[in-house]
């Protein structure tokens, strides 16, 4: 009598705790991936997303979940920049995956994964990049690119692309919302990608003059130092860290008065810190279910 009544209460309890979730609109899409397709679930209410990757028994070989995935419909609010879903990383006409998510912050929060699939291996995560706004494709996703090169390019003549973008840790050096960015140069090493920016010195150097430039001009314009100047000496310092010139950029900088001495020994050590942390921005996961890394602002 009494497991009768608590399951009348329970069936009359299950109705009324899902009804927020039968009432909630799911705005479903799917797209293509040879013999896969990808099913993106997008709650927009809640900032929640899902996404499926299934084979054609429709069984799920990955499920990942983000506040946002960048979706085909989205595309026409954010450009052509983000509708690079198919990448040919290794020139072998199978595109990989490349799936983008919004991770939550107000500023340059995203992240990019990248999978590749044949019936013998199955599907592989080959790559994660917490890369900002610095995302991965032959399109320029960024805001602030300083001119930096970007997009897939065999630099090492093995055959398979490298993939040139940004990486967004000195951005926010400083109370910037829209500081400098890094060149990042990322490479495959057999196994997993690997951060190679300093295998290419030529291209961190070429970034490295041009705000080194950048700087010289706005201390002619205005020798107060500001944002501006904050800008310029961030992206002159890290570049040619990476070229490996650091004492070169230095020097050039001490020599350039009180003030950039003092950005110097204040931000120098934050420069080192961020170039060491891409590192960590860098991964792979082969777990069935992948969660967005969520965070409010940048770090
Ligand atoms: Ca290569």
């Amino acid at each position: 009598m009494k497991n009768r009544r608590l399951r009348s209460l329970i069936n009359l309890l299950i109705p009324i705790l899902f009804l927020p979730l039968i009432a909630h609109d799911l705005e479903r899409e799917t797209l293509r991936w040879g013999s896969l397709t990808i099913t993106f679930r997008t709650d927009r209410e809640r900032d929640s997303s899902i996404c499926r990757i299934t084979d054609t028994r429709g069984r799920v070989l990955r499920e990942l979940r983000a506040p946002r995935f960048l979706t085909p419909s989205l595309l026409p609010e954010l450009g052509r920049r983000n509708a690079e879903y198919f990448l040919d990383l290794n020139g072998d006409g199978k595109p990989a995956l490349r799936l983008r998510a919004w991770t939550g912050g107000a500023y340059a929060a995203y992240e990019d994964y990248v999978f590749t699939y044949d019936p013998a291996r199955g599907l592989r995560n080959v790559l994660i990049f917490q890369g900002g706004e610095g995302c991965l494709g032959k399109e320029d996703c960024g805001l602030a690119s300083g001119g930096a090169p970007v997009g897939l390019r065999d630099l090492d003549g093995d055959g398979r692309m490298e993939i040139l973008t940004r990486d967004y840790g000195i951005h926010h050096l400083n109370g910037s919302t829209h500081g400098a960015t890094t060149l990042l140069v990322l490479s495959w090493d057999g196994t997993r990608y690997q951060d190679r920016t300093q295998s290419f010195p030529d291209l961190a150097r070429a970034q490295a003059h041009g705000y080194q430039k950048r700087l010289e001009d706005a201390l002619a314009a205005t020798p107060t130092w500001c944002m501006e100047h904050d800008e310029a000496a961030a992206g002159y310092l890290a570049h040619a860290t990476l070229a490996n010139e650091e004492a070169q950029a230095r020097s050039w900088l001490i020599a350039k008065g009180n003030e950039a001495r003092e950005w110097l020994s204040q931000t120098g050590p934050e420069i080192h810190q961020a170039l060491k942390l891409i590192a960590t921005r860098i991964g792979q996961s082969q777990r069935r279910k992948i969660t967005a890394f969520r965070h409010s602002t940048w770090r």
